[in-house]
């Protein structure tokens, strides 16, 4: 055999040595916004070094050796030196971290906002000490130093000073937390980036590097809960088997200063616990649940308690023995209640028996109970109405009951949003619905002021997000989807911060500080919002979508077996025009909000276009502020939805001198799909509607490829997503 020539090998170990680390570059999203990419800006480096140049932090116990130890690599990345840290103050370090209780009295002292910061939050503060400038992180306990090294380090990623700096910041909001609807078969109802995390075939033992990030990710935006599987709920998670698992997750987790939850499933003393019956009245019930309870604190001491949907598309509840949601939540509170847990009670209800208008239902169902669930009830309430529309007016419940916390649910994966194929930037959503006012207690009462309990003087608060995650390498299929968990973390921990800001922080952490950058990407991300509203839902139309996986249009359905099941409920287009009517000629939903807001949305002059279709059926013909036809005024929001995209197109060719080839590429090919989809939105929607309309389309908008029974046609049997039927 012919040997290899020495100075061959030495070019293929040549190529070996550069290839390698070549590789390892290549950025591959699952750094999420934690990646502390090396400082290159000389005076920046320099004085960040010089801050945090000796440190004094002795890490206790288990929360701190987690915020000491992300502190170090943190640090180590992005000042391309590990971080000296001395044995104790005396030294002078120029940086000293500790919560108050562990600190010298002398460097305490120097602190007066303790009295402001409660149990989570942190103070990041420059003081004199012996002559010297020195940088004070302190909290009153360990989580507040876990939250606010991770603040700091996401400061030094944005390139902020930290000379002379004063930061005080608490959370608004008591529970912070992510939903999973994840399935013990690792499949994910509406999630589009993957697999489930959780490995359950491989737990207790096998403990995914995955757990650990995904820990260490939810902590750097403050999330403090996770339920770890789907609401439409499996009662297996609560046999012995699961629980093993669970508490193997929660054991992770719990250095992360995160509480697992699990939904519990109404039926499942009949299910794993062999009774006849699940009546929260009967007394078996009652002790089947306390005994369950006592089981799972026993094994999970700060278990957060359970998530529960009741009697809602056809998941069992109380009502299936003549009981109602109070008697059903109280039951379980009052299991959970001696190990201070929580019970999350969802409002999502609507019936096939009620002829109601659907907006109109959770309201009906919900209000006159106000003030009947125990003290460790929350109720959650979806951000709007219907069902996570691309917009919505914000849900009426709120505000409706101030005897009531209510937390609010936004869902963070893209299930009516184009999945995880289309960039929308969600904070801007969330912040339309945190910062409606409903007027409950007059101008001012905001949603975020009814969720984070100062408008009614709540005691306990919460907030929910619909998880996008998945085991994609990147967790959330679209690169961008990152931002919207990271703004759904940053906007839990504090509403009143503003989507530009959200926007800003998270695209220098995850991909460069560039002006020119930053710039043209913030207004990509604005546009992004509005895109799909335009594409897919314009003017106040919602529910347009195809059945079942809810990929693409399908405003012809008309054929399930419940009506609200049906587009063609929620749009009621017809030769006359198209619209709900919800004003008091119609269902007369408007009258479930404070009576300002009614008589805005009932006169169809004072109605804001953007929910025009939400609350009148309107003539084709009848004139828009721009005095267009409504027709014409439509098709040509369809094709701005479409002139959007590619709009953000263009922009994001102007990011490729800032990011990395592939994730250019990753994200313009995402766009590419974005585009084609949008097209078909707009067209098969068109099309249809003008079946009604019949009238030509106005100039300016595109004439559709396909026919109409194309569009019809099309099928979708393996869309992602799907809700799995066992029940
Ligand atoms: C809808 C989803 C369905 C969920 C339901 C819920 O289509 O998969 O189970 O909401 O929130 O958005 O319970």
């Amino acid at each position: 055999m012919k040997r290899t020539p020495p100075h061959i090998l030495a070019f293929m170990a040549l190529c070996l040595f550069w290839l390698i680390p070549l590789e390892a570059q290549v950025p591959d999203g699952y750094d999420l916004w934690l990646g502390y990419d090396k400082i290159e800006e000389g005076n920046v480096l320099e004085g960040y070094r010089k801050t945090v140049e000796s440190i004094y932090f002795e890490p206790r116990n288990e929360i701190l050796t987690t915020a000491f130890e992300e502190l170090k690599n943190g640090l180590t990345q992005l000042l391309d030196r590990p971080p000296i840290f001395t044995s104790g103050v005396n030294a002078s370090p120029s940086m000293i971290i500790g919560k108050k209780a562990d600190l010298d009295q002398k460097v305490s002292d120097a602190i007066a906002e303790y009295g402001t910061i409660g149990e989570e939050g942190f103070i990041i503060k420059s003081i004199r000490l012996n002559g010297k400038s020195v940088l004070l992180l302190t909290a009153n306990a360990d989580i507040g130093i876990l939250y606010g090294v991770f603040r700091l380090l996401q400061r030094m990623q944005g390139r902020q000073s930290l000379a002379g700096l004063n930061l005080v910041d608490a959370p608004k909001i008591q529970l912070r937390m992510l939903n999973h609807w994840d399935n013990l078969d690792r499949t994910i109802e509406r999630g589009y980036a993957g697999f489930s995390l959780w490995n359950w075939q491989k737990l207790p033992e096998f403990i995914d590097r995955r757990y650990i990030d995904y820990a260490r990710a939810n902590a750097s935006i403050g999330i403090n809960g996770t339920v770890l599987t789907n609401v439409n709920a499996n009662a297996l998670v609560l046999t012995p088997a699961y629980l093993d698992k669970v508490e193997a997750l929660a054991n992770v987790f719990r250095p992360y200063g995160i509480k697992v939850y699990l939904t519990a499933r109404f039926s499942a003393p009949m299910e794993i616990g062999g009774l006849p019956t699940a009546d929260p009245l009967d007394g078996r019930v009652q002790e089947w649940w306390q005994a369950k309870a006592k089981e799972i604190y026993a094994r999970i001491p700060d278990f957060g308690g359970f998530l529960v949907k009741a009697n809602s598309e056809g998941q069992p509840g109380p009502q299936n023995y003549g009981r109602n949601h109070v008697d059903g939540a109280n039951m379980l509170a009052k299991a959970v209640a001696p190990f201070r847990g929580n019970i999350i009670w969802r409002a999502f209800v609507y019936s096939e028996k009620d002829p109601a208008d659907r907006a109109k239902q959770a309201y009906d169902e919900f209000v006159p109970y106000d003030g009947q669930f125990m003290d460790n009830v929350l109720v959650q309430v979806k951000n709007g109405p219907i069902d996570f529309q691309p917009r919505e007016p914000f849900h009426p419940m709120f505000g409706a009951m101030p005897n009531t916390p209510l937390m609010v649910e936004f869902q963070i994966t893209q299930e009516y949003l184009g999945f995880s194929s289309h960039l929308v930037f969600l904070p801007i959503l969330f912040k339309e619905v945190l910062d409606a006012d409903t007027y409950r207690m007059g101008k001012g009462s905001t949603v975020a002021k009814v969720v984070d309990g100062s408008l009614h003087g709540n005691k306990i608060t919460g907030i929910a997000g619909v998880a996008n995650i998945g085991n994609d390498l990147n967790w959330t299929g679209h690169p961008f989807a990152q931002a919207n968990w990271y703004g759904f973390g940053r906007l839990a921990w504090d509403p009143d911060l503003s989507a530009e800001t959200i926007a800003d922080e998270w695209l220098r952490a995850t991909y460069s500080n560039n002006p020119d950058f930053l710039k043209s990407i913030k207004e990509m991300l604005v546009l992004s919002r509005q895109a799909p509203v335009n594409y897919m839902d314009p003017l106040g139309l919602h529910h347009l979508f195809d059945t079942g996986h809810h990929y693409g249009p399908g405003p012809w359905v008309s054929d399930l077996s419940r009506p609200e099941w049906n587009p063609t409920y929620y749009h009621k287009a017809d030769e006359k025009g198209i619209g709900f009517d919800r004003t008091p000629n119609g269902s007369h939903a408007t009258a479930q909000y404070a009576g300002e807001l009614a008589a805005k949305f009932n006169d169809v002059n004072t109605c804001p276009e953007e929910y025009l279709l939400w609350f009148h059926h309107l003539p084709w013909d009848y004139r828009l502020k721009s005095g267009t036809t409504l027709w014409d005024g439509l098709a040509l929001k369809y094709q701005e939805g479409v002139d959007q995209v590619q709009e953000m197109i263009s922009t994001w060719e102007r990011a490729r001198p800032y990011v990395a080839e592939n994730q250019f590429k990753e994200v313009q090919m995402l766009m590419k799909i974005q585009l084609k989809e949008a097209k078909w939105w707009r067209d098969a929607c068109l099309l249809y509607f003008q079946t009604f309309s019949n009238i030509e389309l106005p100039e300016g908008v595109e004439k559709p490829k396909e026919s109409l029974e194309h569009y019809r046609s099309l099928k979708f049997p393996y869309a992602p997503g799907i809700r799995p039927r066992w029940d």
